[in-house]
């Protein structure tokens, strides 16, 4: 999950210099210092890369922009015929300082310590193109998706084609595990998940397996519910991020013999802190000891978060481990 952000006062100092996020994402040496400053404040096992899952639709040649205090804004893709291409060269030039972060990021990290590249999944990618940002009820894709499939398959094959290059990129530059976010999967009906996340996951999965075979890959349906279960089945990955409404042991029960599990502890812990933090924590470490787990947020650390809250979770788990 989102492990760096506003919550950092050093985070916020550097993209106050940076001016605009996206500059921050594009800027590989400031890219590359605040994927690190969570890591140099509380050693987690793992960094995860500072960027973006918009890089790719402005990769694309769409324009996309952070305003601050609001969500992302980005050009509206009107119709299936109105598509952008996949121009291969063009999308490699333009994402290539996240390439260089990535690389820079993969010398500066102990040996021991992995590197997550990631990119946002094909369904919630086209979400934010049709509806042009954020969204409550994702009515214009909704029905693109229902009133139109081949049309809005066509969207999703190319959403499919770019990510591969673009994970494929941050694994030939360093990165060792890539997590795919579909933050918005849990608005699918059952077979609209069978068909735009299920399926388009898998397509990648496979693609990167041809070209990576050692790779381990996570993705994370938010909000699938019950649809977790053909997820852990179908998509043929290795990790499954899980939020905070999937129940313990349910999961263990029924996914973990499928999949790594991960995430799960409420990011609103981390905001109260103490106690009600660590019992829920402990409940989870207890929930699903009898099989391989990574021990994540069940969602990114929020603004506001205490940095303490997530060094004392840290500790614990250090802790925990050592016991
Ligand atoms: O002002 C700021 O600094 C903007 C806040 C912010 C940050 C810190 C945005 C804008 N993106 C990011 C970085 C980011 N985004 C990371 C880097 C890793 C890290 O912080 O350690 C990652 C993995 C993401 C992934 C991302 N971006 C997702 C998927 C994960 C999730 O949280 O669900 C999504 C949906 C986005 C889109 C996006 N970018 C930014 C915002 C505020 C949003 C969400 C908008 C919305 O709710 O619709």
């Amino acid at each position: 999950m989102r492990q760096a952000g506003r919550y950092l006062p050093e985070y916020r100092q550097v993209r106050a210099q940076a001016g605009g996020f996206l500059d921050l994402c594009f800027t590989p040496e400031l890219a590359t210092e605040v994927t690190l400053q969570p890591l140099r404040r509380f050693g987690m096992d793992a960094a995860i890369l500072f960027s973006d899952i918009l890089v790719v639709p402005f990769g694309l040649g769409m324009g996309v922009a952070f305003e601050e205090g609001e969500g992302p804004k980005l050009d509206r893709l009107d119709a299936p015929d109105a598509l952008p291409r996949l121009d291969l060269e063009r999308f490699k030039a333009t994402l290539e300082p996240v390439y260089e972060a990535v690389a820079r990021i993969a010398d500066r990290l102990p040996a021991e310590t992995a590197l997550i590249g990631f990119a946002g999944a094909p369904w919630t990618v086209a979400t934010y193109m049709i509806e042009g940002g954020s969204s409550r009820d994702f009515a214009r894709t909704k029905s693109w998706a229902y009133g139109d499939p081949e049309g809005f398959g066509r969207l999703i094959g190319l959403l499919i084609d770019a990510t591969v290059e673009h994970l494929s990129a941050q694994i030939r530059a360093g990165a060792e595990v890539v997590q795919l976010f579909d933050s918005w999967a849990g608005v699918l009906a059952e077979t609209q998940f069978a068909r735009w996340s299920i399926a388009p996951i898998r397509a990648i999965a496979e693609a990167l397996r041809r070209q990576h075979p050692a790779i381990p890959i996570i993705a994370f349906p938010r909000g699938a519910g019950a649809n977790y279960l053909a997820f852990a089945e179908q998509a043929g990955v290795d990790g499954l991020g899980l939020d905070t409404a999937v129940p313990l042991d349910w999961a263990a029960r029924a996914l973990q013999p499928t999949v790594v599990l991960q995430g799960n502890l409420d990011p609103q812990l981390a905001v109260i802190g103490g106690a009600p933090m660590l019992i829920e924590a402990e409940r989870i470490l207890q929930g699903w000891a009898k099989g391989p787990l990574i021990f994540n947020l069940g969602h990114g650390v929020v603004p506001e978060t205490p940095p303490e809250s997530i060094g004392a979770l840290s500790q614990y788990l250090r802790d925990f481990r050592r016991g």
